[in-house]
């Protein structure tokens, strides 16, 4: 049974419409990973958010290994919400909390590193869990990485985490070739693929599909325009009065003071911010939610107060940050969940 050297999808030569199709065994890419990876196409991306349980049962099974948790930047912030961890307490992990290159340039590595700090207090008992900043182009992280791994005294290493998070990408670092296929889309590892290097087997996998990000609702062309790819350019707003804020049709925030505060959004630098007052704002939706390109509607308001400032993470988009003492609506679809946490970046 031979295995896609760049998805680890099983490969087959019957039907070229299915996954995994190769013209013959001559073959060690399949034709999505080729397509992908020369032309950018992209086929049968998203798995089935029931495929979770799979590779659930398959992290619990594995005894002999070293896990490599991968987290993007604005998972990790929520890490302590998120179930994700729960599954290797009682495994020997190493916690990466990649694209933090993502993040403004005014955010140093400093106060990122602090900001983890706290947030991983909660895990600060699990003395077999550690965690390392990572990003793109950091080839300091593999002589960190190769003495974490020998201390451990496995000799192999299991990549897990949601999809997108640079699993691949950091294998691809580590043994310093491209042989894993990448790409910005979240549900690019099909299966399992062992990779040999020196002594030790590296294990890349799927990655777990969210449910509550916004991009498991957008298609592949729209997913690009929101997903966050560069380092990101804050759009900052004052406010001294009642305003609203779209981000196309994927959200509105209302902010509902006469007495001033601020809005910050860090998102896609392609996207841009659309600001009206308050008592413009639905005559703003309903002239243009027919010609909103990114869209995922219809929206559920949910209220909050906030006393000081509040850091809202919404899955796939990126981070909303309010000062101010005020009360918001925040207009999202109810499939996609709102974080909060008092994390001041
Ligand atoms: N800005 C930035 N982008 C990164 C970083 N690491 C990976 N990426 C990008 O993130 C995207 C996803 O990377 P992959 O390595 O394919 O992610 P994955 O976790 O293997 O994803 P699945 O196979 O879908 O589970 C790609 O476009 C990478 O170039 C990083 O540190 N910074
Ligand atoms: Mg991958």
């Amino acid at each position: 049974m031979k295995k896609c050297k760049g998805c680890g999808v099983v490969l087959q030569y019957e039907d070229e419409n299915k996954i995994g199709y190769v013209k013959n065994d001559s073959f060690d890419y399949c034709q999505r990973c080729f397509r992908l990876t020369h032309y950018g196409e992209i086929k049968y991306l998203k798995k089935n958010i029931k495929d979770n349980i799979e590779l659930i049962e398959y992290y619990k099974m594995v005894q002999d290994a070293l896990y490599v948790i991968v987290f993007d930047i604005f998972d990790a912030l929520i890490i302590d919400k998120d179930n994700l961890l729960d599954y290797f307490l009682d495994k020997k992990a190493l916690i990466l909390i990649n694209k933090i290159d993502l993040l403004p340039k005014n955010i140093t590595e400093e106060k990122i590193e602090t900001i983890f700090e706290n947030i991983l207090k909660k895990y600060e008992h699990y003395s077999n869990l550690e965690f390392v900043l990572t990003y793109k182009g950091d080839y300091t992280f593999n002589k960190l990485f190769f003495e974490i791994l020998k201390e451990s005294g496995y000799k192999k290493a299991v990549f897990v985490g949601r999809a997108n998070a640079g699993k691949s990408t950091i294998i691809n670092k580590l043994t310093r070739n491209q042989d894993l296929t990448t790409s910005i889309y979240p549900g690019t590892t099909y299966d399992f693929n062992e990779i040999n290097f020196e002594d030790y087997k590296f294990i890349d996998s799927a990655g777990l599909i969210d449910e509550e990000s916004i991009l498991t609702y957008l298609d592949n062309e729209k997913i690009k325009k929101v997903l966050p790819l560069k380092t990101i350019k804050a759009q900052v707003f004052q406010f001294y009065e009642r305003q609203s804020y779209f981000v196309e049709g994927l959200i509105r925030i209302d902010t509902l003071s006469n007495s001033n505060g601020s809005i910050v959004f860090m998102l896609n630098n392609n996207i841009e911010v659309h600001r009206c007052k308050y008592e413009n704002g639905d005559n703003y939706f309903n002239k243009h939610q027919n010609e909103f390109d990114l869209k995922v509607l219809p929206w559920k308001i949910n209220t909050y107060k906030i006393d000081d400032y509040q850091t809202f993470i919404i899955k796939g988009l990126g981070l909303i940050k309010i000062r101010g003492n005020l009360k918001v609506n925040i207009y999202l679809n109810d499939k996609i969940k709102i974080y909060k946490n008092e994390v001041d970046l």
